[in-house]
């Protein structure tokens, strides 16, 4: 572990959700915007445990070229974060654009990623592409992927036996409203063994409610305080890396989504760096 978090915005969007490239990179501005502050803040504040720490890359995907190589440029960025043990913030577009970490992620033994999305990326129905999209990339995954935990889908097409064969467990947001602790008890229990355990937020995860910024909204999601409670529930300090997707600043509401994803990116950088410095247990 480096001590080090590597925030990288990865604006993607092509088969799936175009206009959410836009998301990524206001999430990376408002990110540089939060740690400018910080650092021109005079008095200590909590963020001084985090703040100088994080670094953030900007990746161009802006020619035919950068984007016949995205996922190989993609791939390089995470394994060389991944290799240095860096945290990992990953601001891509649509959720496409999660894949080259899913690539580098899934070759890493103990790696397992807990996946926050309104929807299950296996889709396989007559009228989607096989072709990679942003509602099938799990199935483009290079090599064996790592397991996968899904919470908070509203999924009410594919059967049970065909989501087994590509979820190690899969939590619905109708369980989390009905029985919250039987389902934060099951997250807590499928996240257990990981030993590199990544977030991966899908923002459609959210109530539209909520979060109204996402291209694909389905009701009956998440409220902000249930996917914290969530996240509570497997220990936010343990995450290596989160993966944000699938914002879309078109859609939102006076920056009403942008500050349920920034207020959320903020406590988890907390969550991961305050406990090192006050408990001194774990790598600077
Ligand atoms: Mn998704």
């Amino acid at each position: 572990v480096s001590g080090r978090a590597t925030a990288v915005v990865f604006p993607f969007d092509l088969f799936g959700s175009g206009g959410a490239a836009a998301g990524a990179q206001l999430a990376g501005d408002e990110l540089r915007e939060i740690l400018a502050d910080n650092r021109r803040e005079t008095v200590p504040t909590r963020a001084d445990a985090y703040s100088p720490h994080v670094r953030i890359k900007e990746v161009q995907l802006a020619t035919m070229e950068d984007l016949t190589a995205w996922r190989q440029t993609g791939r390089k960025l995470a394994r060389a974060s991944l290799a240095a043990g860096d945290f990992l913030l990953w601001l891509t577009g649509n959720h496409l654009g999660a894949l080259p970490v899913y690539d580098e992620l899934s070759r890493l033994e103990g790696a397992m990623a807990l996946q926050l999305d309104a929807h299950l990326d296996i889709h396989n129905f007559h009228d989607t592409s096989t072709a990679p999209s942003h509602g099938n990339f799990l199935l483009h995954v290079d090599g064996p992927i790592c397991p996968v935990v899904n919470v908070g889908h509203r999924d009410l097409l594919l059967p049970a036996e065909y989501i087994q064969r590509h979820y190690r467990q899969t939590i619905s947001a109708a369980h989390l409203h009905s029985s919250p602790d039987s389902a934060l008890a099951k997250v807590r229990a499928s996240c257990q063994g990981a030993s590199r355990l990544f977030l991966d937020l899908d923002c459609d995860v959210f109530d539209p409610a909520v979060f109204p910024g996402v291209s694909r909204p389905v009701p009956f999601g998440l409220s902000a305080g249930q996917a914290l409670a969530v996240l509570e529930a497997v220990g936010p300090e343990r995450l290596s890396g989160v993966i944000v997707s699938e914002l879309d600043p078109g859609r939102d509401e006076e920056d009403r989504s942008l500050s349920v994803l920034m207020w959320l990116l903020e406590w988890l950088l907390l969550k991961r760096y305050e406990g090192r410095v006050a408990g001194g247990g774990g790598n600077p």
